[in-house]
Formats: structure tokens, sequence, C-alpha cells
């Protein structure tokens, strides 16, 4: 299947695993990413890892050599594929990582960008070359990528299809940090053991609110923020960690 769904203790770990092509998208792989997707969203792990098989690339974007000669309506479900597939992961209940550890180009920069963050090492390389191809990104890089790093980043990005080395993608906030070289996986569950050890509804409200906020008015983002920061305090989480505080002892969040 080029794509693999395991589980080790509380994460959930999405291996895109085509080495010989860079791990490159086919169509075959969203429709299992999309479904892997729903099942992590009905699981019990506390947060999501994607990584790419080998050591060249995270994923070098959707496979070349399938896009071409589709009819205009495949090339649209195609694209609703792909945006619905990494819009499932924006979405899922758990924050989730990509570790970029070297190309993360087209469909693999738009796959990493549905998650919640990014990691990198030294040796990644991103962009959205679509346009080398005659192409737009067509999975989300147009909407997500400003939304990450402004408008007009993106759209020297985007309408150069220029690479982008570790550095300059931390610096742009792209990604969240650069990390040492090493076996993907342990970079990705170092990177999210800091996020795995409170309350779910404090984390989703959390991210809701900052979610929600990007979307809309500096007014109606604090409205949001009132009404989610007002409904944490009614959660049994937030008495724990009140409660615990003042005890001078670690908060036993149960999720309610
Ligand atoms: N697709 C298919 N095969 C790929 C591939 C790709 N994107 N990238 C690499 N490969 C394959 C190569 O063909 C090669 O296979 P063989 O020739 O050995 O059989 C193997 O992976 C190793 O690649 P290279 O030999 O090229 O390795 P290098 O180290 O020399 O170069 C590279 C690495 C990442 C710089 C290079 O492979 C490269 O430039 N790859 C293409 C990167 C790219 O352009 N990605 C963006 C693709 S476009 C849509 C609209 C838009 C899109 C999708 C859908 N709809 C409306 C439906 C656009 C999405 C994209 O992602």
């Amino acid at each position: 299947m080029a794509m693999k769904l395991s589980y080790d203790g509380v994460f959930a770990i999405i291996t895109l695993d085509r080495p010989d092509a860079l791990n490159a998208l086919r169509f075959q792989m969203l429709e299992a990413l999309s479904d892997a997707v729903d099942e992590v969203a009905a699981s019990d792990a506390r947060a999501l890892i994607v990584v790419g098989a080998g050591d060249k690339a995270f994923c070098a974007g959707a496979d070349i050599k399938e896009l071409m000669n589709r009819s205009l309506m495949e090339q649209r479900r195609g694209a609703q594929l792909g945006q619905c597939a990494f819009g499932k992961i924006s979405k899922l209940p758990i924050p989730s990582v990509a570790v970029i550890h070297g190309y993360a180009f087209g469909g693999g920069l738009e796959l990493a960008m549905g998650c919640t963050f990014r990691i990198a090492t030294e040796r990644a390389r991103m962009g959205l070359p679509e346009i080398k191809l005659g192409l737009i990104p067509g999975y989300g890089g147009t909407q997500r990528l400003p939304r990450l790093i402004g408008e007009a980043r993106a759209l020297e990005m985007v309408m150069s299809g220029r690479t982008v080395d570790a550095k300059e993608a931390e610096r742009w906030g792209l990604v969240n940090r650069i990390v040492e070289d090493g076996d993907p996986l342990t970079l990705g569950k170092q990177f999210m053991s800091e996020f795995i050890g409170y309350g779910l509804c404090a984390s989703q409200f959390a991210r809701e609110a900052v979610e929600r906020g990007m979307e809309t008015t500096v007014e109606a983002g604090l409205a949001i923020e009132a009404d989610l920061s007002t409904l944490a305090y009614q959660t049994q989480d937030a008495v724990e960690g009140m409660t615990a505080f003042v005890e001078k002892r670690k908060p036993e969040f149960k999720d309610a």
C-alpha cells in the first residue's frame, strides 16, 4: 500500500513507505491516508507522527507520472481527495507532527502543512515546485502556506517554485524547529512528548481558539477565546489542575 499506520504506546504513526520514488504520493496512498486518519481519530492515540521511509525524503510530492493524462473531472476529484485527506489530519482531536528529514516538495509539503507542527533536520529541503510543471498546488498549499508564513513569502514560494532550506523555513515559521539529525520517528516522539501530558479538553480548546481565531477578526476571535476559556473552567481537568497546584502535586487529568 506504500503507506503504513502503526501505534507505539500513545503515538499513532503514519509512514509514507515508497522510498524508491522518494515517497511520492499516488492517489491510492491518499485514499489509504484518509482512512488511516479516520482510524487514528477513533483510537486512543494522544499524538500523530508522520514520517517518510528512507533517508532521502519525507515526500517528493504527488506522483508526477500518475498526474498525467487524466480528465478534468479526475483531476478535480484528485485535488479534493488530497485536500480532504490533509484536512482530516488538521482536524484531528490530537496534535500531529511531520518530521521532515529530507525533501518535502509539493504534495509532501502540503501534507506536512496539514499537521499541527513541522520539525526539520538540517538536511531538509522544502518547496512548492508545481509552477515548474505548469501547475499550481492542489492539496491546500495556496491556502495553508500564506496562513503559516504570510502572503508575500507564500507568493514567493508558490510563484517561483524555489526550494528553501531548513534554516530559512525555521526563520519563516514554516517549521517549528530544526532538530539534530536522527531517526525521524524518535525525533517525532521527542518533540510530541511536550504536548501529550495535558488533558485533551484544554489542549483541544486551546488549538480551536487559535485556529478559529485565525479565520476571523481579532474581535470575533476574542469572543471565541472568551467562550472556550470559560468552557475550560467547567471541566473536571480544570478543577484537578488548579487543586493539584494548591496541593503541590502533579495533576492527573482525565480528559473530562
Ligand atoms: N513523482 C514521481 N516520481 C518521483 C517524484 C515525484 N514527485 N519525485 C521523485 N520521483 C522518483 C524519480 O522519478 C526517481 O525514480 P526512478 O527514475 O529512479 O524510477 C526516484 O524518485 C528518485 O528521484 P531522483 O532520481 O530524481 O532523485 P534526486 O535525488 O536526483 O532528486 C528531487 C530528488 C526531489 C530533487 C527530484 O526527484 C524531484 O525534483 N522530484 C520532483 C519534485 C516535485 O516536482 N514535486 C512536486 C510534484 S507536483 C493536483 C494538482 C496539483 C498537484 C497534485 C494534484 N490535482 C488537480 C489533482 C501537484 C502536486 C505535486 O506535488
